[in-house]
């Protein structure tokens, strides 16, 4: 009988679902993908739920679709899980810190440990990623980056998602099923997603939908931006299943959709509105023209953030400032009109260009394959 490697993920929901979304990701693909044994320790059941559905969160342990899930405080041992046997690989999540008694039994077991990082664009990327850093016990912690070039440990993608994305992008008769899915008509019109952060400047944008010389149909999950959307109709709350119409915008009020329906609704959208990390990366396979607002870090950061993707993501498309001007104001919290309807007038160009250059990016080894590499070589 073949053993099967056993790898343990530590993740710690900051905040929203990124973390848990991405942990999730990569457990699914590392067991069905890479044959490996998962177990994943999650410190909020409630929020893994969301991205999770089946998850009970009365268990502090249980299965779902192959996935060992333990519940942990984050904290330690104190009437906890059994920390004694760590797994030969141990992923922690962003930092998240481990439990000293697991720390303990990967000393033990000589556990190869890697640290996964944040996503970014930026150049000191390539330099940083896959260095150790050696602990007084002998454990050494190895930094891994994910990226955009080679250099780095890739970006998360199973290996069919770029192209069961332009299937659905391409078919009419799939575009119909997924809206019917969704209890909805398949509208000829252009159609925008809509994921961001509360203080992205969204009656702006809808304002500008609804005053947009060609109809737009508008579609959000449950999110923290229903109250901003409910003052723009004039309404104190609104609620899923909910459309609400202004002029040309029709809005529609998903419910928080699964992982596989949001990467179906950002293929079937012309435009995609996107945020934190892991929609991020969906909305580069979606291969659609897409505006994505980062997480809002101290001193700016964020922005660096952003600028050094939209230098490496556009850098050889010649209108690059139309999504550069685009993405700024998004995430600097205005948006003039004229802008917007300037980067509306460019969409099917965009569209070209975000394809091709997705396209490439999608011909690169994925982060859990590299991840596999990387870790069997330590
Ligand atoms: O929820 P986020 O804001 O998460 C953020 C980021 O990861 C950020 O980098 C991190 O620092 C912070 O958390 C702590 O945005 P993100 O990363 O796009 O994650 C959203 C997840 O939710 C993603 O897996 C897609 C998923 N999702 C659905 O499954 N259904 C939906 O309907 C929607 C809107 C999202």
């Amino acid at each position: 009988m073949m053993v099967r490697k056993n790898w343990d993920i530590f993740c710690k929901v900051v905040d929203n679902f990124g973390d848990i979304g991405i942990c999730w990701r990569l457990a699914q693909q590392l067991h069905h993908e890479h044959g490996l044994q998962i177990r994943l320790w999650v410190d909020d059941l409630d929020s893994a739920q969301k991205i999770i559905p089946s998850l009970n969160i009365n268990l502090n342990q249980q299965v779902v679709d192959g996935i060992v899930i333990f519940k942990w405080s984050g904290a330690d041992n104190e009437g906890g899980p059994d920390f004694s046997q760590a797994a030969s690989v141990v992923i922690e999540a962003f930092a998240c810190g481990l439990p000293n008694a697991y720390l303990d039994s990967m000393a033990q077991q000589r556990s190869k440990w890697v640290n996964l990082e944040y996503l970014s664009a930026e150049a000191w990327v390539d330099d940083f990623h896959a260095k150790p850093s050696p602990k007084p016990d002998g454990l050494i912690r190895h930094f891994y980056f994910p990226g955009f070039t080679e250099k780095t440990g890739g970006l998360i993608r199973t290996p069919d998602i770029f192209h069961k994305n332009q299937l659905l992008a391409d078919n009419v008769r799939l575009q119909d099923d997924f809206w019917e899915s969704l209890r909805l008509a398949n509208h000829s019109c252009l159609k925008v997603s809509l994921f961001c952060y509360p203080f992205a400047p969204v009656q702006q944008l809808l304002n500008v939908m609804a005053q947009s010389v060609q109809p737009i149909h508008c579609y959000i999950s449950d999110s923290n931006i229903f109250a901003q959307v409910a003052r723009f109709f004039g309404q104190e709350s609104i609620h899923v299943g909910q459309t609400l119409v202004q002029q040309n915008l029709t809005l529609h009020v998903l419910p928080f959709l699964s992982q596989a329906d949001y990467d179906n609704l950002l293929a079937a959208c012309d435009l995609n509105f996107v945020r934190g990390e892991d929609s991020w990366i969906r909305a580069i396979w979606a291969a659609k023209p897409f505006i994505w607002q980062p997480y809002i870090q101290d001193e700016n950061a964020h922005m660096v953030k952003l600028n050094a993707f939209l230098d490496l993501f556009y850098a050889n498309y010649d209108k690059k400032y139309l999504p550069c001007k685009a993405h700024e104001y998004w995430s600097t919290g205005q948006l003039p009109k004229d802008a917007f309807t300037e980067y509306l007038q460019h969409l099917a160009a965009i569209k070209s260009y975000t394809q091709a250059r997705s396209k490439q990016l999608a011909s690169q080894h994925d982060l859990a394959a590299k991840l596999v590499i990387f870790c069997n070589k330590l």
